[in-house]
């Protein structure tokens, strides 16, 4: 069949809009409609080329939702008609990793998944004239219609909207899954969240679910605070207005420092304030973003010493075919809030506007609707 797609073409190009060929699934595969998609920084960290796993030309787009619209042989989990949020992490249930309930990172098909391929070692994408297009993290959603492995879709109620359920492919799932899942925040807790864009605003409405005390949101643009009270900050700090140290502000702040940090801008200092604003003896620090290549975190080796421990979490440590169904009714009872974060709606030929507002900070969530 022939679909539409945003295609990236070369590292720190404009995503081009166009007509591609995409075959149909094969066993064990799945045809989805995707009818809405979110913007992660993510995508962009891959389309800039800071991704040393970026791979061109590709359909990038990790934060969908659609239909099911035809299953490849063996399938057997899900039928046509079924609504899905496609998972860049999988859960096959049976792999080592999955059997673990001590991580969500299913390593079924990462091998094939981190070269832009489905499992068999081939893509499905191709261009008008026949030059093979590659996969993005298993998801491929900046196309309108895409194919994907049983084992990465979660089948979701029917009456939940796609332009706001698609952001629980990730950013909703990974912001709340950093608190609950990861750092398991207990009542009464202090917390640092650095970085109030579409991940942190999620750790903030995580951090409120956990019934954490002080919630402090860290960021350069002002203009993130009202948005960040919304979602349950307490305390909002621009470092650009702090005099003096900013690690020894955030300490004074959380009366010793917080039981828990949460870095959500991939910016490898921030990491670093962020673990050394977490509590002597007992404070956490969680990195959920994602730095360019070549970039490397570094401390006094005494900061963990001194008991503060430095942790990472990927889609915050959900298993999605079982959690992000969970996830998807919390949104439709009313228990989380999605729809103030999606503040752009865009169609697909306009997908880089949705880029150049995440670039001015203007976005909180561009979500693009086919
Ligand atoms: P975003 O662009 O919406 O938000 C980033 C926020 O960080 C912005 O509000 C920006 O003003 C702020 N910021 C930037 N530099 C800062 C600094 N020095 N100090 C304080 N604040 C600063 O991005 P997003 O979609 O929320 O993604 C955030 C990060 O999380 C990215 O690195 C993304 O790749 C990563 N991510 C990781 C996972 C995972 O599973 N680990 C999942 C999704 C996204
Ligand atoms: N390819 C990058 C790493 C990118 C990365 O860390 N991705 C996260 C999800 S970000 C979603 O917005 C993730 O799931 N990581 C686990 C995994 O297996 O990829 C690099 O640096 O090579
Ligand atoms: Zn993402
Ligand atoms: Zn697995």
């Amino acid at each position: 069949m022939r679909t539409r797609a945003a295609v990236a073409m070369a590292a720190g190009q404009p995503l081009e809009v166009m007509e591609v060929n995409l075959e149909g699934p094969r066993a064990g595969e799945v045809l989805v409609e995707i009818k809405a998609t979110g913007l992660c920084h993510t995508d962009e960290f891959t389309r800039s080329g800071d991704d040393p796993e970026g791979i061109f030309p590709a359909i990038l787009g990790h934060e969908g939702a659609g239909v099911v619209i035809e299953v490849g042989e063996g399938v057997t989990t899900l039928e046509v008609g079924d609504h899905v949020i496609p998972l860049y992490t999988p859960e096959c249930r049976e792999c080592e990793y999955c059997l673990n309930p001590k991580t969500n990172l299913c390593q079924k098909i990462r091998s094939t998944q981190g070269a832009g391929l489905l499992p068999d070692g081939s893509t499905r994408f191709s261009m008008l004239d026949g030059t093979p297009i590659h996969h993005y993290m298993g998801c491929s959603t900046f196309a309108n219609h895409t194919v994907v492995p049983e084992i990465a879709l979660a089948k979701v109620r029917k009456d939940a909207p796609f332009d706001k359920i698609c952001y629980i492919g990730c950013g909703v799932t990974t912001g709340i899954g950093a608190v609950i899942n990861t750092a398991k925040v207990e009542i009464g807790s202090r917390a640092i969240v650095f970085g109030l864009g579409g991940i942190g605003l999620n750790v903030l409405q995580g951090l409120r679910l956990a019934g954490a005390d002080q919630i402090v949101g860290v960021d350069m643009n002002d203009g993130k605070e009202e948005m960040g009270r919304h979602f349950g900050m307490t305390d909002f700090v621009n470092p650009s207005k702090v005099d003096g140290d900013l690690v020894a502000h955030l300490v004074e702040l959380t009366g010793g420092g917080a039981d828990y940090t949460f870095d959500a801008t991939g910016n490898v200092g921030v990491m670093r304030t962020a673990l050394e604003a977490a509590h002597k003896g007992w404070g956490e620090s969680i990195i959920i973003g994602v730095a360019p290549a070549g970039a490397e975190i570094s401390t006094r080796p005494f900061q963990l010493v001194t008991g503060r421990s430095w942790r990472g979490t990927a889609f915050g440590g959900a298993k999605g075919r079982t959690d992000v169904p969970k996830i998807v009714d919390w949104y439709m009872s009313g228990k989380i809030e999605i729809d103030p974060m999606i503040t752009h709606k865009l169609k697909l030929e306009d997908i880089n506007e949705g880029f150049e507002l995440m670039h001015a900070g203007k976005s909180i969530r561009a979500v693009v609707e086919y």
